[in-house]
């Protein structure tokens, strides 16, 4: 079977291709207008930003054609932004562009007090008995990742709704016609099988009305993986303690990068992260490794890879100038669907605090400007700092701990670090997140030194801090020992995510395990069994 692909160059296809390639499809790009007529069945797969998307569409001649063949009822599938391109206009847009108004209504950002962007895996209510859920359970859950959803006019268009504070519409169907706003891409088994209902079911056109509910949206249980070359040449996943890799001089060996993502993937993680913890040294681009390990576990690997290490602006040697945008955009194609920035990030919030001004040029606006602030997560690396009253604090924040310092210090603050723990900056963690986050960042990864590679749990004082801050999901990660430490995290912090190494690559607790003990204390995940 043959699909054409509609890939307008943003963001990451490359899961969606090795997804149809994997079930026995054939991908054949639109690269002219009649392409898009010429299709038998069309895949617009959708990412980033809306306003940028309708201007390429109509530069590239597409809208017409793209209205022509679904007038025709032909069939097509739309994900995310894909999706949202069939309504009349979007929040998101302000240039008035046209869309392709295939159906009535439009897309409106998420009004809620919950973390927007809606990130992870949440359940679908099935409103119509389509052959596209065809074998895929009712309380499957699927990757979300948006700030903006759809509104239609039309009841009849619905075929699945999803709850995130309010119920909105995750999926439409009308004959032929199919948009979700979760990446099937993204979603796992559950996905795929989607994505082969798709291709391959004769009829796509939904029989009858369903109403079959579905659980709420998960906590996401995240593996890890530091990546660097050890002594040997070797491209290796370590890890450190408190951000010492090294074992009597040597780099820790922990195993393969593209192997262990498999592994985990097969396990259930909901997300793997691959850190390049030298890429502050190397320049990303120069020989590629992560390139390389992006593109093979991204063909095997069907949940969201996010990757950071060396994300920023680079002059090479022969002064030829490289963006951060240009650097997280061959990781998108890649593969990647996040990238996180860290050393960077410290450097843009403490010029952006001092000056009070936003440049627009920043790693951070340039690259959620054009991808989707969900695609830019910001990696804090911060360690302790104790002090005896609040106003040794020097204006950071602090806070009153349960864990007094060396010297009986009642008070900390969290001081950021650049380069891998290396150097300390007159910054604390909680007001880099809030400036991340009024500069566009989607999402906090939020290390603690001080906990990382200690199995003693993590740092809920300072992830309570961070998480009441910020709007965006928080990441929790460092020091995961146990399977309750991950229930503390989400007991006792509102965190959205919980990010581990150590034991995972130790094989000391499975993930599956974790998730049990997660789901027997009703906190709710994603379940692969
Ligand atoms: O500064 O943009 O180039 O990004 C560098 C990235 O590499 C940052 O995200 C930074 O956190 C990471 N990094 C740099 N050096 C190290 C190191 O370990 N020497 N690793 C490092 C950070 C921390 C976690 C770890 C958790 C969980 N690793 O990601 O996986 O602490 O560990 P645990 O469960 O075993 O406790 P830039």
């Amino acid at each position: 079977m043959i699909i054409t692909l509609l890939d307008y160059g943003a963001g990451n296809v490359r899961s969606v291709v090795n997804a149809i390639e994997k079930l026995g499809g054939k991908i054949k790009p639109v690269t002219k207008p009649s392409d898009i007529l010429d299709a038998e069945k069309l895949l617009f797969p959708g990412v980033g930003n809306y306003e940028n998307m309708i201007r390429i569409l109509t530069e590239k001649n597409y809208i017409a054609p793209l209205r022509e063949y679904l007038k025709a009822d032909q069939p097509f599938f739309g994900i995310c932004l894909g999706m949202q391109a069939l309504f009349e206009g979007s929040e998101e847009d302000v240039s008035g562009n046209e869309s392709l108004s295939m159906f009535k209504g439009r897309v409106n950002r998420f009004k809620t007090d919950l973390a927007v962007p809606h990130i992870g895996w949440n359940g679908v209510n099935l409103k119509k008995d389509s052959p596209v859920f065809k074998d895929v359970l009712p309380d499957t859950k699927f990757y979300f990742v948006h700030s903006y959803h759809i509104v239609p006019e039309d009841e009849s268009v619905v075929l699945t709704t999803t709850n995130y504070d309010y119920e909105f519409v995750s999926s439409v169907q009308q004959g032929n016609i199919i948009g979700t706003q979760f990446h099937p891409e993204k979603s796992g088994n559950a996905g795929i099988k989607l994505l082969e209902n798709f291709i391959y079911q004769k009829d796509l056109r939904a029989k009858k009305a369903v109403d079959i509910k579905a659980k709420g949206l998960s906590k996401r249980i995240i593996a890890c993986l530091d990546v660097r070359t050890n002594d040997q040449g070797d491209l290796v996943v370590t890890k450190g303690d408190q951000y010492d890799v090294r074992d009597e001089g040597n780099v820790r060996n922990l195993g393969k990068p593209v192997e262990l993502a498999k592994r985990y993937y097969e396990e259930g993680a909901d997300e793997i992260t691959f850190l390049n913890i030298t890429g502050f040294r190397d320049f990303p681009l120069k020989d590629m490794p992560m390139i390389k390990v992006l593109e093979q576990t991204s063909k095997n690997v069907f949940v969201p890879l996010t990757i950071g290490g060396g994300i920023r602006d680079y002059t090479d040697s022969n002064g030829k100038t490289y963006t951060a945008l240009d650097v997280a955009s061959r990781y998108f194609r890649s593969g990647a669907d996040k990238i996180s920035i860290g050393s960077d990030a410290v450097d843009i919030a403490e010029q952006y605090l001092k000056t009070g001004k936003k440049t627009g040029k920043s790693s951070i606006e340039e690259i959620s400007r054009v991808y989707g602030n969900q695609a830019v997560v910001i990696s804090v690396d911060p360690k302790r700092v104790y002090v005896n009253s609040p106003d040794d604090a020097k204006k950071h924040h602090v806070i009153k701990t349960q864990f007094p310092g060396p010297n009986n210090e009642a008070y900390c603050w969290y001081q950021c670090t650049v380069q891998g723990g290396r150097k300390t900056r007159n910054l604390d963690a909680v007001a880099l997140a809030k400036a991340c986050q009024e500069l566009g960042a989607g999402e906090i990864l939020l290390n603690c030194i001080d906990k990382d590679g200690t199995n003693s749990g993590f740092d809920l004082e300072l992830i309570n801090a961070v998480r009441n801050a910020v709007c965006i999901p928080v990441i929790a990660s460092s020091g995961a020992g146990c399977e309750d430490h991950f229930f503390q995290v989400f007991e006792k912090t509102s965190a959205q995510a919980v990010l581990a190494a150590g034991i995972f690559h130790r094989k000391e607790v499975p993930i599956q395990n974790v998730k049990n003990y997660l789901l027997e204390r009703n906190i709710e995940v994603r379940s692969t069994i």
